[in-house]
């Protein structure tokens, strides 16, 4: 079984826990109904500090998300920024990292209401290595649709939303696939089971738009302004599942994912079957942006020195 690795500290509800004492109750709503909205962040190590990845932006979102299910969250959103960092500094880790801040309705009512339950916030960061394998992966069209906005909206990074993600990596995994792409409920192109898509035809880069039930990715938006600082033109349209069999090249963004290639999709070879030229290019770009090696990219980092 996959465990994750500890750190000394977890941030909850305003003061730093130990890694072990961080619970919560079997009634929490959340546990039950998927009542809580989360992000995904992650720190690159550079020496004896940490550079966050647009932590800023991560943490409106997850305001952003909390707004839509009523979910008022009792900080601002520089407490939550300044407990990053206080947390960060505390952990005294200096490697590659995995920062998991998460609002949710606690114990209180077991009823589908959720706005009489206590709301909690909390905040975890360990280390974290590769989610998917960088040299690439090979991917399947799932038969599970992306859930449509008008029944559970995707834009929002909420718990729930993700039993349709594990219903699609169970299924890719299960049938021998590293990775699913995800259809929305009109049969187009939507995401990965945790991650943003993009295709390369013709020297153009594509990626789907919102109404394709996708979540806004934070890499998604980073990737499309590197893209067109390189000079590409990037289109947000639908994109239909056979242009990823005939597309030159493809590939997954994600906090987790980072940017990854995808090397085929229902066992047709995308390009040469090894990362293309474009997705190489842009890959080598985010890697060296991430760790404060670009100066006009530095904006969206958050330096967090160590020690
Ligand atoms: N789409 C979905 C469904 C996601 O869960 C994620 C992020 C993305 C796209 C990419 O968004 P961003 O670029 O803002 O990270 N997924 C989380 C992550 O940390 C959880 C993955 C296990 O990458």
């Amino acid at each position: 079984m996959a465990v994750l690795r500890k750190a000394p500290w977890i941030w909850v509800d305003g003061e730093l826990k130990p890694w072990d004492e961080a619970k919560i109750h079997i009634l929490t709503h959340a546990l039950h109904y998927g009542t809580g909205v989360f992000e995904g962040i992650r720190a690159y190590a550079d020496g004896d500090k940490l550079y966050v990845f647009r932590l800023k932006d991560h943490i409106k979102r997850l305001f952003e998300s909390a707004k839509i299910y009523f979910l008022d969250i009792p900080y601002s959103l520089d407490d939550l920024y300044q407990a990053t960092v206080k947390l960060l500094k505390a952990n005294g880790l200096v490697e590659d990292c995995y920062i998991r801040p998460i609002a949710f309705r606690g114990y209180g009512y077991i009823g589908l209401n959720p706005l009489n339950s206590p709301i909690h916030v909390a905040i975890a960061a360990f280390p974290f290595g590769k989610y998917l394998a960088s040299r690439g992966v090979r991917c399947c069209t799932s038969s599970w649709r992306r859930i449509p906005s008008y029944a559970l909206p995707p834009q929002a990074k909420a718990c729930g939303n993700y039993i349709n993600s594990v219903l699609a990596k169970v299924e890719a995994l299960k049938a021998g696939y590293d990775e699913a792409v995800m259809l929305d409920d009109k049969g187009y192109v939507s995401e990965g089971s945790g991650e943003n898509i993009f295709i390369v035809r013709n020297g153009v880069i594509y990626t789907p738009p919102v109404y394709s039930d996708i979540l806004e990715g934070i890499t998604r938006a980073s990737v499309i302004e590197m893209a067109c600082r390189l000079g590409y033109r990037v289109v947000e349209r639908p994109i239909a599942r056979t242009e990823l069999y005939i597309c030159d090249e493809a590939f997954f963004t994600g906090t987790a994912a980072e940017v990854t290639p995808i090397l085929s999709v229902d066992d047709r070879t995308i390009g040469t079957g090894e990362e293309g030229p474009i997705t190489n290019r842009i890959r080598r770009l985010f890697e060296n942006i991430v760790r404060g090696k670009i100066k006009e990219y530095r904006k969206w980092l958050t330096e967090v020195k160590i020690k």
